[in-house]
């Protein structure tokens, strides 16, 4: 095996056995750290950066960072400082890279080749986006879209539009999103956004803008490359353009965390078979479990704290096993009757892998 990359200076943090760091920008939770108490810690919680982290002198002054808001009544600049007198909240939400999933796409889509661990279910504090719209007069006419910019400082040179990481989400969005300034109780993190970050709950890790400088409300979406071109999904083979489905909400996803056999078969007995569970924007309605890949499922029962419909829920299965060796796979369904399918969509960049086929584990008892 390649010896494990080093964990870089802006994450040195984050605990080098929970994770697999594929690169500086992009480090994997492993499947087997997740836990079972619902919360990811931020030391294992995964990383995805488009372009390097910002300078750490970005978190030295917290309250001083500046966010524009635009396509309001009255637009105009606000600190954090001020943006803290308008309104808390806190919600969890599963932060997931669109590309969680990627690992298991035969056809080896070029991007990080994630498993599953490109995911976390995260406690977000911050002031909803609605007060600070109602604090600046209202929305101007004609918002179809919420546009967040990243803070990033843009390599000179180049058009700032094919490298800024601007993302638009359906106004419809509005109600539910949330300016971040503290994430599991802590103020946030440089790796994950800090001092400030958009929350858009249910919607893929993309669309979450960290070191947010700019919010718009407007009439188009951005005409930024990551936008207009990335993140789409794109046909097998095919060309990336902006009339294929952005990547916006998550879909119904889940899959088995415990117990592995990575390390050597499990004993055989009486086993609680576990993992997490997740609508995007819609609550878990349940989940099943198959032990024989598949041709039969059990209902399995959904443990710990109900932190909300954009949060997962653990789920367990308890199971004798004889020794042998097993399919084990979930299947989780939303409050809209939405079930996870078998198969992936086919698609160019690895985007949105929901197959519950493909999150299936081999498990060996002994
Ligand atoms: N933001 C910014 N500003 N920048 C970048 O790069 N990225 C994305 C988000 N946001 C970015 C941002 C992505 S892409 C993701 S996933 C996320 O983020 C992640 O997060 P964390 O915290 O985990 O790192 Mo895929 O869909």
């Amino acid at each position: 095996a390649p010896a494990a990359k080093p964990l870089p200076a802006y994450a040195a943090w984050k605990n080098p056995s929970a994770v697999v760091v594929h690169s500086a920008t992009t480090i994997e939770t492993r499947r087997s750290a997740f836990g079972s108490s619902v919360i990811t810690p931020a030391q294992q919680l995964y990383i995805r950066n488009n372009l390097p982290a910002p300078d750490a002198a970005i978190v030295e002054n917290r309250d001083a960072w500046t966010l524009d808001v635009e396509g309001v009544k009255q637009p105009r600049s606000l600190t954090l400082a001020e943006l803290k007198t308008l309104g808390l909240e806190t919600v969890a939400t599963v932060l997931q890279c669109s590309g969680n999933g990627r690992g298991f796409f035969p056809s080896k889509p070029s991007g990080t080749p994630w498993t599953v661990g490109a995911a976390g279910c995260v406690l977000w504090s911050g002031v909803p986006v609605r007060n600070v719209v109602a604090a600046l007069g209202g929305l101007a006419d004609g918002a179809v879209f919420i546009t967040g910019t990243g803070g990033e400082k843009l390599p000179e040179g180049v058009d700032p539009l094919s490298v800024v990481v601007e993302r638009s989400v359906p106004i419809k969005a509005l109600g539910d999103c949330l300016l971040a300034w503290e994430m599991n109780g802590e103020p946030l993190s440089l790796a994950h956004g800090g001092p400030l970050r958009l929350i858009v709950p249910g919607y893929q890790g993309v669309n979450n803008i960290k070191y947010i400088k700019r919010l718009a409300f407007g009439s188009t979406e951005s005409k930024a490359k990551i936008m207009a071109h990335g993140y789409r999904m794109t046909p097998p083979g095919g060309q990336s353009s902006p009339d294929q489905a952005s990547v916006w909400e998550m879909n119904v996803k889940s899959w088995i965390n415990g117990p592995l056999s990575d390390g050597g078969p499990v004993k055989a007995g009486l086993v609680q078979l576990h993992g997490v569970a997740f609508g995007g924007t819609r609550a878990i309605e349940r989940v099943e479990v198959s032990t024989d890949g598949g041709q039969t499922w059990q209902t399995a029962r959904l443990v710990g704290p109900d932190l909300g419909r954009f949060a997962w829920r653990q789920f367990s299965l308890e199971v004798k096993l004889a020794p042998g060796s097993y399919q084990v796979a979930s299947r989780a369904v939303d409050s809209a009757g939405q079930v996870q399918p078998a198969e992936r969509v086919e698609n160019a960049h690895g985007y949105n892998n929901n197959s519950w086929r493909d999150h299936a584990i081999s498990l060996a008892v002994a």
